[in-house]
């Protein structure tokens, strides 16, 4: 309910109420919201009140509008911890949802000067070059574009990448991955990045870039992650 008496402003208290109705289920996703004015009228509030809560739900992604139809309740976002290193097959599964990759390219290129660098190997040598548009339960997550030595990985085939690259290198290869230092910045949805990810032209997007070394401090991997941010949150554990 809205108390108006309280000193918490009354959009915050409708954002509050909505939000708890996600959380426990009473709203789900899909459901359409009922209008401004049936809030406005239900709470005794004015419609800018609702409206000022409506878009700041819209705004962190519990809600989502769609021209001339309504506002909705969106997908829960799915929730990244930043501790371990897993694989994304391994994060998907460990919710219960099933993983799978649309392989867009797949080659060995010659490895430019930047890749080089971070992988510590020599200018122009070999290296696969994987795009992959990374699902969850068949909706488009992550376009990633991962770099990998051939030297050092052999054997890479369109099949391997369209499962787990990190289950091969693990269990086929029988080499430890070691640790790895990922940066994450936002951004917005380039064309391509739109069309890959079924999201509109400028529509926000995580990048992350994850430089990977084996147990023997080899580098392995350079991938570059444009994750969907209407689906997408990362969480650490930060201790004092
Ligand atoms: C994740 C990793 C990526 C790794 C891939 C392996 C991030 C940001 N990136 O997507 O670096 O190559 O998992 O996944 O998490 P796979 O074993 O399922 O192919």
């Amino acid at each position: 309910m809205i108390d108006k008496t309280s000193p918490l402003p009354i959009y915050y208290q409708l954002v509050e109420l909505i939000k708890g109705m996600i959380e426990k289920g009473e709203l789900k996703p899909g459901d359409s919201l009922p209008s401004e004015r049936e809030y406005a009228e239900r709470f005794k509030i004015s419609r800018m009140t609702v409206r000022q809560a409506i878009t700041e739900l819209v705004n962190s992604g519990y809600l989502f509008r769609q021209k001339g139809v309504g506002t909705f309740v969106a997908e829960k976002k799915i929730e990244q911890q930043l501790l371990g290193l897993t694989s994304f097959t391994e994060d998907m599964q460990s919710r219960g949802m099933v993983p799978s990759s649309k392989l867009i390219s797949f080659e060995i290129v010659s490895s430019p000067a930047y890749i080089s660098e971070q992988l510590n190997i020599q200018e122009h040598a070999p290296v696969y070059e994987i795009k992959r548009v990374r699902l969850a339960d068949g909706i488009p997550m992550a376009l990633e574009t991962t770099f990998v030595s051939a030297n050092l990985v052999k054997g890479i085939t369109e099949d391997t990448v369209s499962q787990s690259l990190y289950d091969y290198i693990e269990k086929q290869l029988s080499i430890k991955i070691g640790e790895a230092t990922q940066v994450l910045e936002s951004s917005i949805a380039t064309q391509q990045e739109s069309q890959y990810l079924k999201i509109k032209k400028g529509s926000p997007i995580l990048l992350i870039q994850r430089n990977t070394k084996l147990a023997d401090e080899t580098p392995l991997e350079v991938v570059k992650s444009s994750y969907r941010a209407d689906r997408y949150k990362f969480m650490i554990t930060l201790k004092r």
